[in-house]
This record gives structure tokens, sequence and C-alpha cells, in this order.
């Protein structure tokens, strides 16, 4: 059983631009944007109106840059997330129902507000690096059981 999602981690001058989860998985933590991709679109699509829906941005440039399967333990669904790095957008971040925007610096991503994950695989994309990577978590999801990441320049 596999779900398919998107991310966006949206960048402009040195600073990433996250949202603060306010509903559903992931309340409370720190994260890019993004959600389930929906029949009849596109993983690009999906992931384009899902800025649009959290954060109100538009994304006009965006790039794969990962692909991350998560699985929880005791739970058979798998979730593949596919990562994007947005380089080109308009807007200005607004609050929505979900989702709390606020700009970081690089130097003060708040990792420990984070899903562990992301200490793994966010400094290597911010370096310019693609990868994929596979993560099993306990099964409150609080933290890793295992995992690997590998670089590749061939993306699912
Ligand atoms: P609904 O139910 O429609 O509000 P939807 O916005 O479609 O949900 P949601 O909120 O379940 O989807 O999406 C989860 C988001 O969290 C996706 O952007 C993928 C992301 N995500 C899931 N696991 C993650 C993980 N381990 N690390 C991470 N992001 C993760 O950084």
């Amino acid at each position: 059983m596999k779900k398919v999602l998107t991310l966006a981690i949206i960048e402009q001058n040195g600073r990433l631009l996250l949202g603060l989860k306010k509903r559903g998985f992931g309340t409370d933590k720190w994260n890019g944007f993004g959600g389930k991709v929906t029949p009849g679109e596109t993983i690009e699509e999906a992931n384009r109106r899902e800025c649009r829906e959290e954060c109100g941005l538009e994304i006009q440039g965006a790039s794969k840059v990962g692909v991350c399967e998560f699985e929880f333990r005791g739970n058979p669904e798998i979730m593949e997330v596919h990562i994007f790095r947005v380089h080109e957008w308009s807007g200005m971040p607004l609050e929505s129902e979900e989702m709390r925007p606020r700009w970081f610096g690089i130097e003060e991503i708040p990792f420990a507000e984070m899903w562990p994950d992301d200490a793994h695989w966010l400094p290597p994309l911010l370096a310019g690096k693609t990868f994929t990577g596979k993560f099993l978590y306990d099964e409150n999801g609080t933290e890793i059981i295992e995992y690997e990441i590998a670089e590749t320049d061939v993306l699912p």
C-alpha cells in the first residue's frame, strides 16, 4: 500500500519558508508545504496546488530533488513523498487553515521541531544534491528505527 504525496521546500536569498502545521498529520511541526496527490493530477500539479492552498504562493519554477519513503512500524502503508525545491514563485505567504508560514535563515532551521528525518535530507538538499531515502519510524512516529539515504541523479 503506497500513498503518494508532495513536499515543497521554498527558498529565497538564503532563507526557507516553512509552515507550522496546525492540523492533521504532523501537527505542531514545522514542515514544507504539500499533501496527497489526488486522482487525475500529476505530482507536479499536486505540488503547485498544495503550495497555493497551504501558503497562497503560485509556483513557477520547481525541480524534484528527492523521493523519500516513510513507514511506521505496525502500519503497512508506505508514504512516498516527492520533494521539490522551489526557486521561482509569486505572491505573499499567507496563513491558511492548515499552515502558519514563517521564513527561517539557513542557520536557524528548527530541526528539533521538525520531522526527525528532515535533519538527514534537508542539508544535502540545500547543498544541491538529489537523493532517495527510506525511513522506518517507531509506532508513534517519534524515533527513526532505521534509514538509508542515497544520492542519485535518477529519481522515480
Ligand atoms: P488533508 O487530509 O487533505 O488535510 P493533505 O494536505 O493532502 O491532507 P497531509 O497534510 O497528510 O496531506 O500531508 C502530509 C505532508 O507532510 C506532506 O507534505 C508530506 C509531508 N510529510 C509526510 N511525512 C513526512 C516526513 N516524515 N518528513 C517530512 N515531511 C513529511 O519532512
